[in-house]
């Protein structure tokens, strides 16, 4: 028996980017753990992907190309060869090409894998749509509005090392639940628990993280912003500012303190509904508590304001001078800090000239009003815009357009492989390679194939080599192979890369970035353009935003001709057994998710006549989809909430994004996914 061990990392959109072991049993893959050596992971996964060869072994796996037989949506296919299927898919391109021009092309990349060489953005399939002049994709789906906001704050949204919440004294768990979407930033609260920390939430919602916390504040969907001017009214009242900080680290104080000068506790209160005396005790405590420490992730910024949310929570720290101290600060995404050489690998060089940009959370607009030109053939690739995206109906509608030709690169038969013209099927992450960060963490980790590809998958990096020989594309770098991607991509010179290399990372399996230790990211200042933390931005000015921060409410929450109509606001936020949809078509884990579920406070419920238990519809303008009721006070009054990740196939013909707007966020232009609003009635 041969057997050997192969180092590897999860590909999913999850911060913790695990590393693993693969252990290979004669060609076979034989089991699959974390990595016990590597300080985030320390040996651990999750209950979704310890199920990770189950999934790659089960029945419903495409193995082959596949050419649709029935009507668009009703996922009927014949296999047919992979030679038959590129040469159909490259007589449509150049057809496409040949009537409406390049841009008619959109690559539409999802979060199936974040690899920089097979995933988002960055593999080759990239450079042979720029050859071709096709439309940029914005994957603006997951933290572009959280992003920006920091962005105009800090100047880089990469924030502080998650691991130095172990050094915290304070910490706020806002708008993130973590138990359940990247369990191991855990194991650093509870060190910093140990010697003594706080911990408090806020989330709508009692989640099991929230659960685990000291105290939890309830606060209405999208007032974040409003939340965090109330907590520095009471910071600043107590004289607790940080002067020498302010002073000599920010821009802007006096129109900021003014900013928090009209939010005293009790505005806040009436804003949030969360009660003053609450807001009084947690500023206090944050007046008191040095270090304190922000974890906030996805899920508060994906409101009308929640670029606004950001850039204000990234202003509390300033205030206090908690950015200058070691477990102080705020962590959002660490994707920031890793400094590839991003035009190496995208080589966006390589287009015939400008092209537009087309918003991946606006597929419905993209497929249906987009004209100039109209959007004539769609390659998803590792996404599944038919569950994921915005107001669902209109995405199918789109999807199902007759002169769209439609190429999914998938592993599944999800509800966006049923509208494609020709699927290919994709390798999954333990056969083929690639190169991972965590956004949760300061390690790049490579992963290396461990067994063959099943049937005839490929990698997405083969695939697009292969088409761009058949369409006799010449340009060399269209050919180059995963392992050159990954060289270039780590080619950038960058003082945070120093010493690593592929070959240490094939050695090692993952390696720390070269950062200073301890590592304060704005020590030596901010990379803003002034080079301070800017509580007033001349870049939000110019861009006829409010230049000082605050709070911009949700568009669809507070709107009260909306709320009139459709009285509960719905948020749908990540599901405990599934990654956005990944594992959505796997039999155990829907087993334990148990159908989708709609929670509502019994106030609510009782208002309604509905009684836990029943099949209840969530519906407004857009559509509705239909969920088993829990009536819980675990959520506050006026908010419902489901989960994300279930396959519309599978629940009835819909899930939650059927209710939910395509509108852009107020910073970034990401989605709106927990600024909807619904009334709920009886199904059936
Ligand atoms: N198990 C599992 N893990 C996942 C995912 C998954 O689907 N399942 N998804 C992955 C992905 S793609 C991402 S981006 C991350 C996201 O990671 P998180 O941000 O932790 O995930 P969410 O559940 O989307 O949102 C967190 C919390 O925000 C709350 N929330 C919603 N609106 C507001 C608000 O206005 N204010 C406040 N304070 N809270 C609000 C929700 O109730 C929710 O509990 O998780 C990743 N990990
Ligand atoms: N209502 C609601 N909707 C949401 C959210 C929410 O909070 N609420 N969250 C949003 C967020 S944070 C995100 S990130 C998006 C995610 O939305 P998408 O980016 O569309 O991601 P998924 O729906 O998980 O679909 C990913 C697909 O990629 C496939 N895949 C995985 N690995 C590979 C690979 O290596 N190659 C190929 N070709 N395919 C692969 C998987 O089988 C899966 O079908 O969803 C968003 N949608
Ligand atoms: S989904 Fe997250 S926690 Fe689970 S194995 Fe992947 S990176 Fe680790
Ligand atoms: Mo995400």
């Amino acid at each position: 028996m041969n057997e050997l061990k192969v180092l590897g990392a999860c590909p999913l959109d999850c911060p913790d980017g695990c590393s693993w072991v693969v252990t290979v049993r004669d060609g076979k893959a034989a089991g699959l753990r974390g990595n016990p050596g590597h300080p985030y992971t320390r040996g651990a996964l999750c209950t979704k992907v310890n199920r990770w060869l189950e999934q790659a072994e089960r029945p419903d796996r495409i193995l082959y190309p596949l050419r649709r037989t029935g009507r668009k949506g009703e996922g009927r296919f014949e296999r047919i060869g992979w030679d038959e299927a590129l040469g159909e898919i490259a007589d449509r391109l150049e057809r496409v090409v040949a009537e409406h021009g390049g841009e008619a092309i959109w690559p539409y990349w999802g979060t199936g894998t974040l690899g920089y060489v097979q995933g988002l953005e960055g593999n080759a399939g990239r450079r042979f749509f720029n050859v071709l002049g096709a439309s940029a994709h914005h994957a603006n789906i997951c933290s572009a509005a959280g992003n920006a906001g920091l962005d105009h704050t800090l100047g880089s949204p990469g924030g502080m090392d998650p691991e130095d919440l172990a050094h915290s004294r304070l910490i706020i768990l806002w708008g993130t639940n973590p138990l359940t979407t990247g369990h191991h930033v855990w194991k650093f609260v509870q060190a910093a628990r140990r010697e003594g920390a706080h911990v408090a939430a806020v989330d709508p919602v009692l989640t099991r993280t929230a659960a685990q916390a000291d105290e939890h504040l309830a606060p209405l969907p999208g007032t974040d912003a409003a939340l965090a001017l109330g907590l520095l009214n009471v910071v600043v009242g107590l004289g607790a500012q940080d002067e020498d900080f302010l002073e000599r680290r920010t821009l802007g104080w006096p129109e900021f303190r003014a900013r928090i000068a009209e939010f005293p506790p009790a505005r806040a209160a009436e804003i949030t509904g969360v009660p003053a005396e609450r807001i009084v005790a947690l500023g206090e405590r944050i007046a008191r508590t040095r270090p304190t420490a922000i974890r906030a992730t996805q899920g508060l910024q994906r409101h009308g304001g929640g670029g606004a949310a950001l850039r204000t929570l990234a202003c509390l720290p300033g205030v206090t001078g908690d950015w200058a101290r070691r477990g102080g600060g705020l962590t959002f995404s660490t994707s920031g800090h890793v400094r590839l050489n991003r035009e190496a690998l995208y080589r966006d060089d390589l287009r015939p000239g400008p092209v537009r940009t087309l918003s991946m959370s606006r597929i419905g607009r993209g497929l249906l009003e987009v004209d100039d030109p109209p959007v004539a053939a769609l390659f998803v690739i590792a996404a599944n815009p038919a569950a994921s995206a915005p107001h669902q109906g209109r995405v199918r509608q789109g999807l199902a357009r007759e002169d769209l030709f439609t190429v999914v690169l998938e592993q599944f038969p999800t509800d966006t492989t049923d509208y494609a013209d020709i699927v290919l099927p994709a390798t999954m992450q333990h056969e083929h390679a690639d190169l991972h960060e965590g956004y949760g963490h300061l390690y790049l980790t490579w992963n290396e194939p461990a067994v063959a590809p099943p049937g005839e998958c490929l990698p997405t990096t083969e695939t697009f080599r292969r088409l761009a020989r058949r369409m006799g594309l010449a340009e060399p770098a269209l050919q180059d192979s995963d392992e050159e991607l990954a060289e270039q991509a780590l080619s950038s010179g960058h003082p945070w890369l120093a010493g690593i290399t592929l070959d240490r990372l094939r050695k090692e399996g993952f390696v720390r970035l070269a950062v200073p230790e301890p590592f304060l990211p704005y020590a030596e200042g901010f990379p803003t353009p002034s080079g301070r933390l800017e509580f007033v931005s001349g870049r939000a000015a110019a861009a006829g935003l409010d230049p000082v921060a605050g709070y911009t409410p949700p568009a669809e929450v507070t709107d009260p001709v909306r709320a009139a109509r459709y009285p509960l606001a719905l948020i749908s936020a990540a599901s405990h057994h599934f990654l956005n949809t990944v594992f959505g078509g796997n039999d155990e884990l829907r087993r334990r998710a148990g159908g989708p579920v709609l929670r509502m406070h019994p106030a609510d419920a009782a208002a309604r006549g509905l009684e836990g238990g029943r099949r209840v519809r969530a519906v407004n303008d857009r559509g509705a989809f239909e969920a088993v009721l829990e009536v819980t006070d675990r959520v506050r009054p006026g908010v419902v909430a489901t989960t994300k990740g279930h396959w519309a196939k599978f629940s009835g013909g819909a899930n939650a994004n059927a209710v939910v707007d395509e509108r852009d966020t107020d910073l970034g232009g990401g989605p709106v996914f927990h600024d909807t609003r619904v009334e709920v009635e009886p199904a059936g």
